[in-house]
């Protein structure tokens, strides 16, 4: 089956048909993935933009914003821009050791993601942003049909955040709802605001939200790697996942290994180029609160910031 396969995409290639699976390669276009949540996606419209300015071609494809690292080393896609540690650390560490990744550079972004409140939630339960202030706290963040369990509003469940596992290991009175979106969890967040009732979700910086609404991350046991990894580390000695996530996380870009040889001009580029916090801020912002297009909200941060990039594409 698998011979057949690589026999009838050879003859796709052949006759000039595209699978859409084609692999990073030399004649091929430069394929950025798009995801989940709005700087993501202006920024892919932006490092599009950039490296068409030095002549590259540009296809984005939606995906996973977990298996996108495999495809990458898998030359399925050539870059990933946006690489946070928190969401992704895993994935993208397992698909950089198996040595078909490039590591081009760390953001001057520093990241953060995790449990959010806004800051009026504090009123009600004392002791935040500690996390076990806000168990206390549960039956405030309980719905009529939680069984009187607080309830998180978690991201998109290919975040892959391990809430559950969380809540389970530091034994909280809680249970994780995952947004089928971005805007699904702005969405409580507005709701639980309008309402003035507490509302616990998950959130990240740089991000344009807590201009919106000003509030806090929820203090977990602080993060070390052996909370992912051990079980026998941590408040919970049977349990992994008994800490918060990196408070002060990467975020990087990296390529498919091949991509230096295939697009050497484009690769100059993304080799100057480096995004800081209001960059990341800014791009989300554009399209959550000024409600531009995605297109439109790359164009502004290009106009907006030319003296910067200028020395990219140079
Ligand atoms: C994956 N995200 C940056 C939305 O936390």
């Amino acid at each position: 089956m698998k011979k057949m396969i690589s026999f009838l995409s050879a003859f796709l290639i052949v006759t000039g048909i595209s699978l859409g699976t084609a692999s990073a390669d030399k004649s091929g276009v430069v394929k950025i993935p798009t995801h989940n949540w709005s700087s993501q996606l202006v920024g892919a419209e932006v490092v599009g933009e950039l490296l068409k300015m030095v002549g590259e071609e540009i296809e984005y494809i939606p995906m996973d914003s977990q298996t996108v690292y495999q495809s990458m080393a898998d030359g399925d896609i050539d870059l990933v821009h946006e690489i946070w540690e928190g969401a992704f650390g895993a994935s993208y560490e397992k698909s950089l050791a198996t040595g078909n990744v490039e590591e081009i550079l760390t953001h001057d972004a520093v990241t953060r993601e995790d449990w959010w409140y806004p800051n009026f939630v504090e009123e009600t339960c004392p002791g935040l942003p500690s996390w076990e202030a806000l168990n206390a706290c549960s039956d405030q963040f309980a719905r009529a049909d939680s069984g009187g369990k607080g309830v998180f509003i978690g991201g998109p469940v290919d975040w892959l955040k391990h809430d559950a596992e969380k809540v389970e290991a530091l034994g909280m009175n809680f249970e994780v709802r995952n947004a089928g979106s971005a805007g699904a969890i702005w969405a409580e967040l507005d709701s639980g605001v309008a309402q003035n009732k507490p509302v616990v979700i998950f959130n990240w910086s740089p991000n344009f939200i807590g201009a919106k609404y000003p509030g806090k991350f929820v203090e977990f046991p602080t993060h070390d790697p052996k909370c992912t990894t051990d079980a026998s580390w941590g408040v919970n000695p049977n349990a992994l996942y008994d800490c918060g996530n990196p408070a002060s996380g990467y975020l990087k870009l990296a390529v498919n290994k091949d991509f230096s040889k295939n697009h050497p001009a484009g690769y100059k580029v993304l080799k100057q180029m480096n995004f800081s916090g209001p960059d990341i801020d800014k791009m989300a912002n554009y399209v959550d609160t000024d409600g531009l297009e995605v297109p439109a909200a790359a164009q502004k941060w290009l106009d907006e910031h030319e003296s910067k990039w200028s020395n990219w594409v140079n």
